[in-house]
């Protein structure tokens, strides 16, 4: 290392709070020199820490500017090397895994004749609250932005989705038929190891009010079963309506804004003591009578049952029975079961919900959803009817992996160029180049290596052929063509090549 005092230039690195690093250029001269030594100790284990008296002076510090100080370190240690807490890095095979399971939900997905569409990760935190005691509300990753507005990263699609609807008003054509694939999060301070962020795959159909929505959506989710390998074996879907909750609570004048809460407390059942359930269903005006029939038809399996319970001429029943019907027609009679006690723990559902789940009830739900048909009024738009799903990337993951079916998904580069010399560089760009023009991949080779480091890398990659350029045949505007798979070799026109 240079001297100090030295005027040997060097590159500063400030890091500051707020993910931002500034790099200025300044002789070392200038740096302080107990600083110095800080400098590069890149196999010094220390941890990186900020220092809060060395701070860069902001404009308006006193008084006009009011985001907060940012917070400057003027040394360089070692990072943490893991992603924040509760975060994923993609390297490449899980980058090559997620976009399998990504291009398998988007071509399901356009099978059923859906536009993608995609809204800012950051909304505006209004948007996600609710009044109903829902846990997303709870884990709601909030906080103020340096222009002092409240903001909040998703932890679901669907009010984006709702505030584009009504953004676009007439515009768009009815029924809308969107999909979606997108990073959702959450902050738990008690995180036990528990992640904070995900991907989630959403289907809507919005100006549908009847149940052929739902049909239509659960479809599309068999589709993607079958088409990743997972069998009416493995999962399930459990199918109710909340029409069926609200049917039993009219009977005992429970007030209407107590309906949401209802469903959000009885999704807790089976997750905190029923005690607990109740006492909560106590506090929001349910009678004692009333939570004993509740929990009654909850337990119900069967339509028949319900039947017998609510009448055959209410609005749940009839819908139900609807949709086991087109299910057949739809030919996933076998994936569909009535079960009463599936709520969904989001507030704004108002009809069918559903969701799937291994039939080894070894892990969380895999996906789940419902009609919603008057979320958009709760933006102040007006109510269009509207179904949809939210199906996470991780459940299903964990699934594929229980029961053996996790894809390979190798690194395809086809073809492998490398020059034979190092005057040949040129020579072996113009042959990649001329190869990418076609369509075909190509790791070119940057620098001059053995060709066992070639062979090795050819391997690596699953190239299925090698192209060597050499001096003799690049003369006559030849190249040599190894067909990996067989050892068979040839030469071939530069311009021949396909
Ligand atoms: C989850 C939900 C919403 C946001 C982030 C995550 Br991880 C897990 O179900």
């Amino acid at each position: 290392m240079a001297a100090a005092g030295a005027a040997t230039p060097c590159l500063h690195l400030i890091f500051h709070h707020h993910h931002r690093i500034t790099a200025t250029l300044r002789p070392f001269s200038a740096i302080h020199h107990h600083r110095l030594s800080l400098l590069f100790t890149r196999n010094k284990h220390r941890s990186f820490s900020t220092s809060p008296e060395i701070e860069t002076p902001r404009a308006g510090r006193s008084g006009s500017v009011s985001s907060p100080p940012v917070q400057t370190v003027d040394y360089v240690e070692k990072i943490d090397v893991n992603p924040p807490k509760g975060t994923r890095d993609f390297p490449p095979e899980e980058m090559r895994l997620r976009n399998w399971l990504f291009n398998n939900f988007r071509e399901v997905s356009r099978l059923f004749g859906f536009e993608e569409v995609d809204y800012p990760v950051l909304e505006t935190e209004a948007l996600f609250i609710r009044k109903a005691g829902e846990e997303i509300r709870d884990q709601l990753y909030c906080f103020e932005d340096r222009g002092n507005r409240r903001v909040a990263l998703r932890p679901e699609l669907t009010p984006s989705l709702a505030r584009l609807v009504i953004q676009k008003g007439k515009s768009v054509p009815l029924p809308i038929k969107w999909f979606a694939v997108g990073q959702c999060w959450r902050y738990e301070r008690m995180t036990r190891g528990r992640r904070r962020e995900h991907y989630q795959w959403n289907m809507d159909i919005i100006g549908v009010p009847d149940v052929t929505g739902e049909a239509e959506l659960i479809s599309s989710i068999v589709t993607f079963f079958k088409r990743i390998g997972i069998t009416v074996k493995d999962v399930g879907f459990k199918i109710s309506s909340r029409k069926v909750l609200q049917e039993v609570l009219s009977l005992y004048s429970v007030p209407e804004t107590s309906f949401a809460k209802a469903c959000i407390v009885i999704d807790k059942m089976g997750k905190i003591p029923m005690e607990e359930i109740k006492k909560e269903l106590i506090s929001i005006e349910l009678s004692n009578e009333a939570i004993e029939d509740l929990l009654e038809v909850l337990s119900m399996k069967s339509l028949t049952q319900l039947e017998e319970k609510l009448g055959g001429s209410g609005e749940a029943v009839g819908e139900l029975k609807q949709l086991f019907s087109l299910a057949e027609k739809f030919g996933y009679s076998e994936w569909i079961q009535f079960d009463a006690s599936i709520v969904r723990g989001l507030a704004y559902y108002t009809g069918i919900v559903f969701e799937g789940f291994d039939r080894e009830g070894k892990l969380r739900a895999i996906c789940g959803g419902g009609r919603y048909d008057r979320l958009l009024s709760t933006f102040g738009g007006d109510d269009i009817p509207a179904c949809g799903f939210g199906f996470g990337d991780a459940v299903v993951i964990e699934l594929l992996k229980e029961r053996q079916l996790l894809p390979e998904v190798p690194l395809e580069v086809e073809n492998i160029v490398c020059s034979l010399d190092p005057d040949l560089q040129g020579a072996a760009a113009i042959v990649a180049t001329v190869l990418r023009g076609k369509g075909q991949c190509v790791d070119l080779v940057l620098e001059n290596k053995p060709l066992k480091w070639v062979f090795k890398r050819a391997a690596r990659i699953n190239a299925r052929r090698l192209i060597l350029v050499g001096s003799s045949e690049w003369q006559r505007g030849m190249v040599s063509v190894k067909i990996l798979s067989t050892g068979v070799q040839f030469e071939v026109n530069v311009d021949e090549l396909e």
